[in-house]
C-alpha cells in the first residue's frame, strides 16, 4: 500500500493520556491552557502555553519536562504578560506563540499574537532564557497572525511566515511570506500558501501551526484549514514542503488533511472541533506535535518523520 494512502490515525499517534497539561495541572488559577509553542532547551521539552484567565485575556507561560510527557515543572506565576502600558496592542492579552532558535544571534525568536483594539497583529520577543524577554514590538499590523520565523536568512534577509486576513471575507485568509533585514522592519510580502475554495477542509482560511522544519527534501510545513459549517468552524491540519533555497516556492501540499478532531477532548471544550498546535519537535526519528485541544486543554501526537516526509512527497506536485 502507498504511503499517500495513509488516514491521520496511522499517521498521528495520540498519546494515550491526554491532554498532557490542562488547569487541573496548573499552579494557579486559569480558565484554559492551550496552543503551546515547543523548544528543545538544554535537553528538555520546554513548552510556552497560552494561558486564558478569568478576564478571558491571555499570557503566556513554560511548562518543562525531561522528556515532554509528563513531570511538568510549571512556572508559578506567568512568565510572559500583557504589556498594555509599554505596548498598547497588547491591551487584549498575548496568544499562540511560535518559538524558532536562531542560532545566528544565539536567542530564541518568539512570534505571538497581540490582541490590539484594532484587532489581532504579529509581535515579537527574543530571549535567551525563557526569563527575560527582549519584546521588538508589532512586526505586522492587524488583522495578522499565525505567525512564525524560518530560523536562517535567505540572500541575507530574516524570512516570516504569517497570516493577513483581508477586509472581506470573501477574498480568503491565505499564508504570506515577508522579508526582513532586522527583524524588526518588515517588506517583501508575497503571498505563497491559498487557501482553497467551496467544499475544501481548508477553504476559505489557512495558518501557519508550528514554525517551518528544515529536511533534506524542503522546508516541511504544517498549517491549518478552518472548515465553516452550520454548527460552528472545524480546524484540521495539512502539510505542505517549500524549497529549501527558495521557500516562496510550494513543491508539494497534501489534499486531504492528515489531522482533525476525533476525540472527546478535540471535539468538545471551550471551543469545540478544534485541533491547534503551535509547536513540533523533532526527537530520533519521531516528531512530536504538542496542540491545543478545544481551546481548552494541551495535547501531544506522534509521527514517524519519514512518514510525514513520504506522505507529503507522494502529494501533487503544487
Ligand atoms: C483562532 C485562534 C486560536 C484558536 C482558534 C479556535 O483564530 O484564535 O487561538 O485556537 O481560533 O478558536
Amino acid at each position: 500500500m502507498s504511503t499517500a494512502k495513509k488516514s491521520d490515525n496511522e499517521l498521528f499517534h495520540r498519546y494515550r493520556n491526554n491532554p498532557i497539561l490542562s488547569v487541573n495541572d496548573w499552579p494557579y488559577k486559569a480558565n484554559s491552557v492551550f496552543n503551546a509553542a515547543a523548544a528543545e532547551v538544554d535537553g528538555q521539552i520546554l513548552l510556552l502555553a497560552r494561558v486564558e484567565d478569568y478576564r478571558g485575556i491571555s499570557h503566556l507561560t513554560t511548562a518543562r519536562s525531561e522528556n515532554g510527557i509528563d513531570d511538568w515543572r510549571i512556572d508559578t506565576a506567568p512568565t510572559l504578560k500583557p504589556e498594555p502600558d509599554k505596548h498598547p496592542e497588547e491591551i487584549w492579552g498575548i496568544e499562540d506563540p511560535r518559538i524558532t532558535w536562531i542560532d545566528q544571534m544565539n536567542q530564541w525568536a518568539i512570534c505571538y499574537t497581540a490582541y490590539s483594539k484594532g484587532g489581532p497583529l504579529v509581535s515579537m520577543a527574543l530571549t535567551r532564557d525563557f526569563k527575560s524577554f527582549e519584546r521588538l514590538g508589532p512586526v505586522m499590523p492587524p488583522e495578522d497572525k499565525d505567525a512564525a520565523l524560518f530560523p536562517v536568512q535567505f540572500n541575507g534577509l530574516w524570512a516570516m511566515l504569517h497570516r493577513p486576513v483581508p477586509i472581506s471575507a470573501m477574498l480568503g485568509a491565505h499564508i504570506w511570506i515577508s522579508y526582513s533585514p532586522n527583524l524588526k522592519h518588515w517588506g517583501e510580502h508575497q503571498e505563497i500558501i491559498q487557501a482553497r475554495e467551496g467544499g475544501w477542509w481548508d477553504a476559505n482560511k489557512i495558518g501557519l501551526c508550528a514554525p517551518p522544519m528544515q529536511t533534506d527534501e524542503g522546508w516541511l510545513i504544517l498549517y491549518h484549514g478552518v472548515r465553516t459549517t452550520a454548527s460552528g468552524s472545524i480546524y484540521r491540519l495539512g502539510l505542505a514542503l517549500l524549497d529549501l533555497e527558495n521557500p516562496t516556492k510550494i513543491i508539494r501540499r497534501t489534499d486531504e488533511w492528515i489531522f482533525g478532531p476525533k476525540a472527546h477532548y478535540e471535539r468538545e471544550g471551550d471551543v469545540d472541533d478544534v485541533v491547534f498546535p503551535c509547536g513540533w519537535i523533532k526527537k530520533d526519528d519521531k516528531v512530536l506535535i504538542y496542540y491545543g485541544a478545544a481551546d481548552s486543554r494541551l495535547c501531544l501526537a506522534t509521527a514517524d518523520f519519514k512518514d510525514l516526509l513520504d506522505f507529503v512527497l507522494h502529494c501533487p506536485v503544487v
